[in-house]
């Protein structure tokens, strides 16, 4: 005969539920909501001793940079000020359950008309690393781009050896030669 100190299996599962909805709960509240506002806008750019009159993000080009962590939502407001039907696109991001925040035009949603705002609203699963972003209408997408920088969640390292310092480089030409998507 002897009295056993082991807990109970009920207790067993007790706590392995307590841990299991206490690491459930824990999650979200590292994610947050990170606001952007993209102004749509025509500015004078000087590249290479020109100038050209163009449509830009915010007056800046490249356009300006978005950054989230894996599991941050998104909400983007683009306001259109153009004359320019305009979509922009989340190259690269998974749309899970937010289809209608992918951006191409008239194929996910009508395009943001002059004068007008639509706000992109998105969370970033399950992915980390440089995206970028893009118009997603007509020749607009040559000069409309700027790059979607995803972190790892605080906490998550890198699975490299973190670098010295991160430079976006981005490629791009003005002059639009294919259709792609
Ligand atoms: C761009 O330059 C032209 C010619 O100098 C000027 O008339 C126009 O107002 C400028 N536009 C902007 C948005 O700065
Ligand atoms: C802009 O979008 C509206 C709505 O889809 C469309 O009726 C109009 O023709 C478009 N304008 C241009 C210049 O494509
Ligand atoms: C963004 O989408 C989420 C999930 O559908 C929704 O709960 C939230 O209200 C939306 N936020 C805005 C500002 O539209
Ligand atoms: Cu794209």
């Amino acid at each position: 005969m002897g009295i056993s100190f082991l807990p109970s299996p009920t207790f067993l599962g007790f706590l392995l539920f307590s841990f299991v909805t206490l690491s459930l709960h824990l999650e979200p509240a590292l994610a947050i909501t990170r606001h952007y506002r993209l102004d749509v806008m025509l500015q004078n750019v000087t590249r290479l001793c020109h100038t050209k009159n163009m449509v830009t993000v915010n007056g800046k080009f490249p356009g300006p940079r978005i950054v989230a962590r894996e599991g941050d939502r998104l909400l983007i407001q683009v306001v259109n000020h153009v004359q320019n039907n305009i979509s922009i696109h989340w190259h690269g991001i998974r749309q899970l359950r937010s289809g209608w925040a992918d951006g191409p035009a008239y194929i996910t949603q009508c395009p943001i008309q002059t004068g007008q705002s639509y706000v992109y609203n998105y969370t970033i699963v399950g992915q980390r690393g440089t995206l970028w972003w893009h118009a997603h209408i007509s020749w607009l997408r040559s000069t409309l781009y700027g790059p979607l920088i995803i972190l790892p969640k605080l906490g998550t390292p890198y699975p490299f050896v973190k670098p010295y310092k991160e430079v976006p480089i981005i490629f791009g030409t003005e002059l639009y030669t294919q259709i792609y998507f």
